[in-house]
């Protein structure tokens, strides 16, 4: 029946049978391998989404692929109701690797960060002395956690969450990148727990901080005894040059791969998406044992959380995060990336501006949200054999598997260019 199947059938399929939840780009994907996916008419592609930067490693790596193979070949899930001769090693793995303490296993990036929510309310209660149901989480503007009850409570965009409520309390907003406001509001507010922040924010459109800015915000989180929590579900393990993006902010300007250096590191880590190379659904909350502890037997959990699949799966898309140096890779190929992009644009009229650290970038197309220029640029883009989705109407993220070379970049960057150049007036 597949075989006779086009690949309107199957976006009709989907359209007829499933929630409408989706508007994707009318592509239908059978297969991947590194930085290529393949479509069921066998057209090539350039991903330059890695299905929203959970792909770093590229598809289907043989070495993530063989590690799923040979755990599903002995044991997939025991549940947490008995050990499991993989969760163990992956906590001391992953703790190691991230300097932490501690490892919460999870599944989606959502649920790691409702997981800290819970975490840092109770240590709220618990070690700061908030009173009972009092505490609060300062988060920012364009904000994005995920798509639960609680987390879209806070989320700026409509779309997220009207006719979801009635929303959950306990949340403070303040714009992004702004440390007079976030300081205003620790001064003023005594029952603050923490506060939850994307080193680089991903969904508002790739907008970067201040340098200084997680420097500043680690000082004041220490100064008000308040929990500094950060999301790296999308920025982390080497998305933006820096193994965290925290690195990246901090004095090392990048170049502690290995570790987070101690005085930018959060107080809580939530990772998620590239983790497993986005092979296996993990995420994980980190941090040391005087916050973590306030979780006890019967306080939370997951069915699937820490299940021997994704442990095996996730230290070995770790260890090739190291092998291959995909930090480094993203590091100097975002450099190029954004130069190539900034030397079109300053001859551009259709292509705005160019912003991102590694490679996670975005260009803003020179039109209104409700145009629609950069979805007809993507569609074009398909075209010509490369795969990209627009954001807020007029924003385009590029994002590639973090593996991708040099030659393969320098071939992206003329069709995107040459693509931009159709649409100039
Ligand atoms: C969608 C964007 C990316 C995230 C951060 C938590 C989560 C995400 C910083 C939740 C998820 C996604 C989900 C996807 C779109 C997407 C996205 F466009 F919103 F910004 F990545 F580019 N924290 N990001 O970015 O993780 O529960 O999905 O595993 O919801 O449509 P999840």
């Amino acid at each position: 029946m597949q075989a006779t199947l086009t690949a309107s059938n199957f976006i009709d399929l989907e359209l007829e049978y499933g929630a409408h939840d989706y508007h994707p780009i009318p592509v239908v994907l059978e297969s991947g391998k590194g930085v290529y996916l393949w479509d069921v008419e066998g057209k090539k592609y350039f991903d330059f989404l890695s299905a929203y930067s959970a792909v770093n490693q590229g598809h289907c790596h043989p070495r993530i692929i063989a590690a799923l193979n040979k755990q599903a070949e002995n044991l997939t899930l025991t549940s947490r109701a008995f050990h499991n001769n993989k969760l163990g090693s992956y906590m001391k793995y992953v703790t190691n690797y991230f300097n932490y303490e501690r490892l919460l296993p999870s599944n989606t990036g959502a649920e790691a960060v409702e997981a800290a929510i819970k975490i840092t309310r109770k240590w709220g209660y618990t070690v700061k002395g908030i009173p009972n149901d009092k505490a609060e989480i300062i988060v920012c503007s364009q904000n994005f956690h995920g798509r639960t009850s609680t987390i879209i409570s806070f989320s700026s965009d409509l779309g997220s969450k009207t006719n979801f409520g009635p929303h959950s309390n306990g949340f403070v907003t303040i714009p992004y990148n702004n440390i007079k406001a976030l300081e205003s509001v620790l001064k003023t507010h005594h029952n603050i727990a923490g506060f939850l922040v994307e080193p680089v924010q991903g969904e508002a459109g790739v907008y970067t901080p201040d340098r200084d800015y997680i420097r500043k915000v680690k000082a004041l989180c220490s100064k008000y005894n308040v929990l500094f929590i950060a999301d790296e579900i999308q920025t982390g393990i080497g998305r933006t040059g820096s193994l965290l993006a925290v690195c990246g902010s901090c004095s090392c300007e990048g170049h502690c791969e290995q570790q987070a250096k101690t005085f930018t590191r959060p107080d809580v880590l939530i990772l998620g998406k590239a983790i497993s190379g986005g092979t296996y659904p993990v995420s994980a909350v980190l941090c040391d044992s005087k916050i973590m502890d306030v979780i006890q037997p019967g306080q939370h959990g997951s069915t699937f959380g820490g299940n021997p699949m994704a442990c095996s799966v996730a230290m070995e898309a770790l260890e090739i995060i190291r092998d291959e140096k995909l930090t480094q890779n993203a590091r100097r190929l975002g450099e190029l990336f954004r130069l190539e992009m900034q030397a079109y644009i300053e001859k551009s009229y259709i292509v705005l501006r160019v912003r991102g650290r590694g490679l996670l970038n975005a260009i803003v197309i020179n039109d209104s949200q409700k145009s629609n220029t950069a979805w007809n640029i993507c569609l074009k883009l398909k075209e010509k054999g490369l795969l990209a989705k627009p954001t807020h109407g007029n924003i385009i993220r590029f994002a590639p598997p973090l593996m991708i070379n040099e030659d393969q970049l320098v071939e992206c960057i003329k069709i995107i260019t040459s693509t931009f150049k159709l649409f100039e007036p």
